[in-house]
């Protein structure tokens, strides 16, 4: 559900600041990771491939080659309230979009690929939270 995407990206979004030296992910780019969902917010830049890579890294939620690490990240999930709800979804809409993109050699242009085909299918299936959500929770983390 939108409600338990907006406390995964919430928590997933506080190691951002982490990431940004070695990325090169600017403030001019992405202020805050909840901008991710902005409808005018285009999820193009090979600099977030490499952050969303570095940010994964910090929660094991990805292998060496990075691709998602599909047990790691159903148990993230889950550790969210209600976040069995949305697990299966999540980890099958991910793995979806990996598949349409494995052709591409330089990981951080994969990566930021499949986020911009999971941002689409996650909007399409009525689970893309709304900022003002995410801004509700992220105290909470
Ligand atoms: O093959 C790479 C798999 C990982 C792709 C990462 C996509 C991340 C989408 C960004 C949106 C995130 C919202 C919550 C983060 C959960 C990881």
């Amino acid at each position: 559900t939108a409600e338990v995407m907006s406390h995964v990206t919430a928590h997933f979004g506080k190691a951002l600041d982490e990431c940004r030296e070695e990325s090169g992910l600017t403030v001019d780019i992405l202020e805050g990771f909840q901008n991710f969902w902005r409808e005018d917010f285009d999820v193009v830049h090979r600099e977030l491939g490499c952050a969303l890579i570095c940010m994964s890294n910090k929660f094991t939620l990805m292998q060496e080659d990075a691709r998602m690490h599909h047990i790691n990240m159903h148990d993230y999930i889950k550790s969210f309230p209600q976040g069995e709800l949305l697990s299966t979804k999540m980890v099958d809409l991910m793995h979806n979009c990996e598949k349409q993109f494995d052709d591409i050699e330089d990981d951080c242009t994969r990566v930021v690929k499949v986020a911009a085909c999971f941002k689409m299918d996650a909007k399409k299936e009525g689970i893309a939270p709304e900022v003002t959500m995410i801004e509700a929770v992220l105290e909470k983390y």
